[in-house]
């Protein structure tokens, strides 16, 4: 099982790439573009097998054991979204919910030792989350997506912003149409991390976009 130090987890975040097989064109394609992100760079994946044409049952269960096992390979921080079974049955580093994912005491009961994120459009969630145990937030959406049909109305880079000045001091990740021009100023202001999905998913070359991305988020962590 692949273990990471807590205190390690807004390092662990810098690039975190979101992705399902609905994502790309097939599986096969899922997986290609997954090992080209990891070869890229990324930190940090969820498997996020939402929405329609996701794979269900065993497809799915077998998809998460090899995209675990290609992350656990490579040191990338493999978690979960929205599926507490799956979490367990792949004994993945953690699970990512969002607002409307269930209740999230009983989530925290049910992910002990793992790691849990937890989606926030406002500060008030932000708030009860951590509150309820959140390790780090998923902060957005930031700017226009296209990846999220129900996605709220994007609120820029200021919500981090609003975060860490009302104390919200644990990992946090913006997401939302975050782009290679557009990673830095969410690092800028405050972000551990960006969580992606089209910035690598519909790349021309993902491992470049990945590897750039990278670039441009530790440059920012470095105040460069
Ligand atoms: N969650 P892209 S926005 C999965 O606001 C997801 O919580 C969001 O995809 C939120 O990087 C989003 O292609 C989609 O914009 C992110």
């Amino acid at each position: 099982m692949t273990t990471f130090a807590k205190t390690d987890l807004r390092q662990q975040l810098s690039l975190y790439f979101v992705a399902g097989t609905m994502n790309c064109e097939s599986p096969e394609a899922f997986e290609r573009i997954l090992l080209q992100a990891i070869k890229g760079g990324i930190t940090a994946f969820q498997y996020r097998e939402k929405g329609s044409n996701c794979l269900t049952g065993e497809e799915r269960f077998q998809m998460a054991v090899r995209a675990k096992k290609l992350c656990g390979d490579h040191n990338v921080l493999f978690i979960v979204n929205d599926d507490i079974e799956l979490m367990k049955s792949v004994d993945a580093d953690g699970l990512h919910v969002g607002q409307s994912d269930g209740n999230l005491k009983v989530i925290r009961q049910e992910t002990k030792g793992k790691i849990l994120g937890v989606s926030a459009h406002t500060l008030a969630e932000a708030e009860d989350a951590v509150s309820l145990g959140a390790e780090y937030i998923g902060a957005g959406p930031i700017y226009q997506t296209s990846s999220k049909p129900d996605a709220k109305k994007p609120v820029g880079a200021e919500l981090i912003k609003e975060f860490r000045s009302n104390g919200i001091t644990v990992p946090l990740v913006g997401i939302g149409g975050i782009s290679l021009e557009k990673a830095g100023a969410v690092i800028e202001a405050g972000a551990d991390g960006a969580a992606v999905i089209s910035a690598i998913s519909c790349a021309k070359d993902p491992s470049v976009s990945s590897s750039e991305m990278f670039k441009i988020i530790m440059q920012a962590k470095r105040g460069l």
